[in-house]
């Protein structure tokens, strides 16, 4: 047994008493009301779930257990992962376990590479991505066992499983997805006894002769790990899971969401547009120049990808560690260094064009701050990874641990089938 199991043995009956108490004992506790804005507007700000993983605040961002995320910038995916489910820093014992449980598990099916060679050439990368961890459902231990007929308290066992066999092949299938996407030769083999993020950094194939990309895989990897229940793609694996499909269908569908626009897609909309902003004034912009193209799009009906966000109003630490690390390491290079111009400018631009709006009868822009997308790519970029239809592949990698250790903690405290009432307008109405 891994000790991450283990650990998951003892701690998950005290999960339960706290449910059961918290249950008896504020159980007709008010969390939220909802108006009828909010449920037009995707329900905004209503507390209807419960998330144990992490936690979003509009003024800090995303804090892990209790960690702010920038306190703990340096964890490496495995530490993330155990932090996540278990609420404990793991020790470098854990930590080397938690590898070789990874090790265990690594080996991706033939079948899935079968699938993925014979999709057309034109798949994008995330329905290739998705495609593989779908047809993979087969080897779901939770529906073997549920077949089998198993008692609820067990539920969170195959799931754990499920979620490390998911976790163990993601880095190899995202590799695989793009080297057959792009033409890049054969699949490289996942390394035992080689960490996630590093591994994922060598399959992928770039060149990375002082280590900085392994670096940057790694604090990719522990930055994009969750954000706390509601977003689109924690909120759908969650739905999906609640009735009782197994991880491989509900992580699958989760990562359908984060393939949208306005969530983890807005990571390659981000780099194109600053790519787009280098192209047309031949380098890297003036101030000037950023401002003039920034309200162009704007006007254009289109959004700034990279800046606004749903629930945080300040500028996202994860944006802030991303950019240190650019500092740091590849401060001289002109795509990071136009990212970081951007940065001082069009926070301005939003306020102003949000004032535009408001005195237009619009609604006014909420956040004019950087989000995860706006830096990334460019660090992605440097690298070499300079395909940005394959980022949100990179991103889903990550996402994949927060959704899974939600699933884990909603089957071990028997979380119930999601079905919130839904009106109509007619219902509306007859409130007046
Ligand atoms: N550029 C232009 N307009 C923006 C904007 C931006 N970056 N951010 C918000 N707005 C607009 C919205 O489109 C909305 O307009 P309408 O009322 O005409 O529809 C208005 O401002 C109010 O929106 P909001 O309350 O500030 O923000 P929402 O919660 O509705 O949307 C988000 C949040 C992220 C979808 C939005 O800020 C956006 O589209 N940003 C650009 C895309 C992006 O970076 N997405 C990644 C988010 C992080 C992630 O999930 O990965």
């Amino acid at each position: 047994m891994s000790s991450l199991y283990q650990k998951l043995e003892t701690i998950i009956p005290d999960w339960r008493a706290e449910r059961a108490a918290v249950l008896k004992e504020s159980g007709s506790v008010e969390l939220s009301k909802c108006t009828v804005a909010q449920a037009y507007g995707g329900m905004r700000g209503v507390k209807g779930m419960v998330c144990e993983t992490s936690l979003v605040e509009p003024d800090k961002g995303l804090i892990i257990q209790g960690y702010p995320l920038l306190d703990i910038k340096d964890l490496w995916p495995e530490e993330t992962f155990y932090l996540l489910l278990t609420g404990e820093m793991p020790d470098e014992a854990a930590k080397k376990d938690l590898m070789a449980e990874y090790d265990k598990r690594a080996n991706v099916p033939d079948y899935v590479w079968d699938v993925l060679y014979a999709m057309p050439e034109d798949s994008h990368p995330m329905c290739m991505f998705d495609t593989a961890i779908l047809v993979m459902e087969k080897e779901s231990a939770f529906r073997e066992w549920y077949d089998k007929g198993m008692t609820k308290a067990d539920y969170w066992k195959p799931t754990y499983e499920d979620a490390l066999q998911i976790l163990a092949k993601l880095p190899s299938i995202a590799a695989g997805v793009y080297r057959i996407r792009y033409n890049k030769g054969d699949i490289i083999p996942w390394t035992p006894g080689l960490d996630w993020g590093a591994n994922y950094a060598n399959m992928l194939g770039l060149k990375d002769p002082d280590g900085g990309f392994a670096q940057l895989m790694r604090l990719y990897l522990h930055f994009h790990c969750d954000h706390e229940g509601g977003n689109v793609s924690a909120n759908t694996c969650h739905t999906v899971g609640s009735a009782l499909s197994d991880p491989y269908y509900a992580v699958s569908a989760g990562l359908n969401g984060l393939a949208g626009p306005l969530h983890g897609l807005a990571n390659q909309e981000c780099l194109n547009w600053i790519i787009e902003t280098m192209d047309k004034f031949g380098g890297v912009p003036t101030e000037d120049q950023i401002r003039d193209y920034a309200f162009e799009t704007l006007k254009a009906g289109k959004v700034i990808p990279g800046y606004g966000h749903a629930v945080l109003r300040v500028t996202d630490p994860r944006f802030t560690g991303f950019n240190q690390f650019g500092h740091e390491y590849i401060a001289d290079d002109p795509v990071f260094q136009t990212v970081d111009r951007v940065f001082t400018v069009v926070p301005k631009v939003l306020e102003a064009f949000s004032e535009e709006r408001v005195k237009a009868g619009k609604n006014p822009i909420a956040n004019f701050w950087p989000n995860v997308d706006a830096g990334s790519g460019a660090l992605l970029y440097h690298y070499g990874l300079e395909e940005f239809s394959y980022y949100t592949v990179l991103f889903s990698v990550s996402r994949s641990m927060g959704m899974l250790a939600q699933l884990i903690w909603n089957r071990a405290v028997g979380t119930a089938l999601t079905r919130p009432k839904s009106v109509g307008i007619k219902y509306i109405n007859s409130l007046k």
